[in-house]
């Protein structure tokens, strides 16, 4: 079946829904035929990356190994979605810069900090805030809006099952599927 490769780079804070809608989107692109694969903290800090933290450097390492990775899942014809918080512009810009013009598709899931923090499915923001945990994205440790990226999922506001539809219309726009 006829598939462009690509890059779906989903960004934004901790408990925005980034992974909830990568997988509902792989189980889209999986019942329409299309092959892709999702890299996430679950399977790549894990493993491959094991040996970061969340310190500043940590975090642009982590994010200069996931595009190095995510260029070779394109490479293989996989559209691959990945889903980390990827909190600083420049290291973005890499990501894109290691694929073909048109093959990356940034996606903001743009949920304000206070649903993100109400929501702390993990209990982390409340560690966070107390002090427990350090260099916390949002709480002491910087995010960067993207200023222009492919897709602004105002994620506060609507379903993980329409948020997963605007993915799948933005690569149909874009003739990606
Ligand atoms: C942010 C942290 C931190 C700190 C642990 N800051 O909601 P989660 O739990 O499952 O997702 C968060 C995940 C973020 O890892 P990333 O690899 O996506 O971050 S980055 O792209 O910035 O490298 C959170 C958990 O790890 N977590 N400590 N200090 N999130």
């Amino acid at each position: 079946k006829h598939q462009t490769p690509g890059v779906l780079w989903f960004t934004g804070l901790s408990g925005a829904g980034k992974s909830t809608v990568a997988n509902l989107v792989e189980k889209r692109l999986m019942a329409l035929g299309h092959h892709s694969y999702i890299l996430d903290g679950d399977n790549v800090r894990h493993g491959l990356n094991r040996d970061l933290g969340f310190t500043p450097e940590d975090r642009v390492e982590n994010i200069r190994r996931v595009a190095e990775v995510s260029r070779l899942f394109v490479d293989a014809g996989l559209i691959v979605l990945v889903s980390f918080i990827s909190p600083y512009r420049a290291e973005r810009r890499l990501a894109r810069e290691k694929v073909a013009d048109g093959e990356f598709l940034e996606v903001f899931v743009d949920t304000p900090l206070a649903v993100c923090e109400a929501r702390d499915p993990k209990g982390l923001y409340k560690k966070a805030r107390a002090g427990q945990i350090k260099n916390f994205t949002g709480i002491d440790s910087e995010y960067e809006p993207p200023e222009a990226p492919e897709l602004h999922l105002n994620a506060g506001e609507s379903t993980p099952d329409e948020l997963a539809e605007q993915v799948i219309q933005a690569l149909r726009a874009r003739g990606m599927l």
